[in-house]
């Protein structure tokens, strides 16, 4: 009998509260918990990151990582899309749907998430530095620019396309960076697609599985 391929996440045992439930490992675990496929985890410490180990399966020291069927991936994207390819639960079989879908990963993660954690390092990390009192109205102005056309695509629909895809998924995590201020809700079809996305329960599952890690 062949044994079955093991899929292993890397992801981190342990970080300061205001992060906990954000760690970019979340991507991956609720895009295998959405796609049935089960996995184990590889927790490590801060210190583990710049270990040669650590460093071949990710070479900028970062979680998550991936070991699937043989395959060493990094990048949450990447390997979110890797798992779509797995799933019609992430990536529709229809060639427009798929390309469809990748492209909303892509804007979560290049058009969008840039400008959301540019706000929360100044919220969050560096609130009381005088460089991030100046930058911070410009920087509160980007997110809200992309929020309200964000709201605007979104308009009545359920999803960014016609079904849950990879690129709710992506775009769901990006807009929780945001959970330590009331932004999201200001635009309120964009708060009931968040929510939406979270009651998932796949998403319930791999918040769960990140966030017991951490009592551990
Ligand atoms: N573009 C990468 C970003 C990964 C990333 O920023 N990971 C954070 C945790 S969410 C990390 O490992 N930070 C530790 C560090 O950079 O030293 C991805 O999406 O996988």
């Amino acid at each position: 009998m062949q044994a079955k391929a093991k899929i292993r996440v890397t992801a981190f045992q342990m970080v300061p509260p205001p992060v906990q439930g954000l760690v970019r490992d979340l991507r991956v675990r609720w895009a295998l918990e959405e796609a049935g496929i089960p996995y184990e985890e590889s927790l490590i410490g801060q210190d583990d990151l710049s270990t040669p180990a650590h460093r071949r399966i990710q070479p900028f020291g970062q979680v998550p990582a991936i070991e699937m069927d043989g395959l060493e991936l990094f990048e949450s994207g990447s390997i979110v899309l890797e798992i779509g390819e797995k799933s019609e639960a992430l990536l529709p079989k229809d060639a427009k749907g798929r390309a469809r879908a990748r492209t909303w990963v892509f804007a979560a993660l290049n058009s969008v998430e840039q400008h959301f954690t540019a706000l929360v390092g100044i919220d969050l990390f560096d609130a009381n530095e005088e460089w991030a009192k100046l930058r911070r109205p410009a920087a509160l102005e980007m997110v809200h620019t992309r929020l309200k056309d964000l709201s605007a695509w979104l308009g009545s629909r359920e999803y960014l396309e016609d079904r849950f895809t990879a690129g709710d998924l992506m775009m769901t995590t990006v807009l929780r960076f945001l959970r330590h201020s009331n932004l999201v809700a200001e635009y309120p079809n964009l708060d009931a697609y968040l929510k939406r996305c979270e009651a998932r329960p796949a998403f319930q599952r791999a918040l769960a599985a990140q966030m017991k890690a951490f009592e551990a």
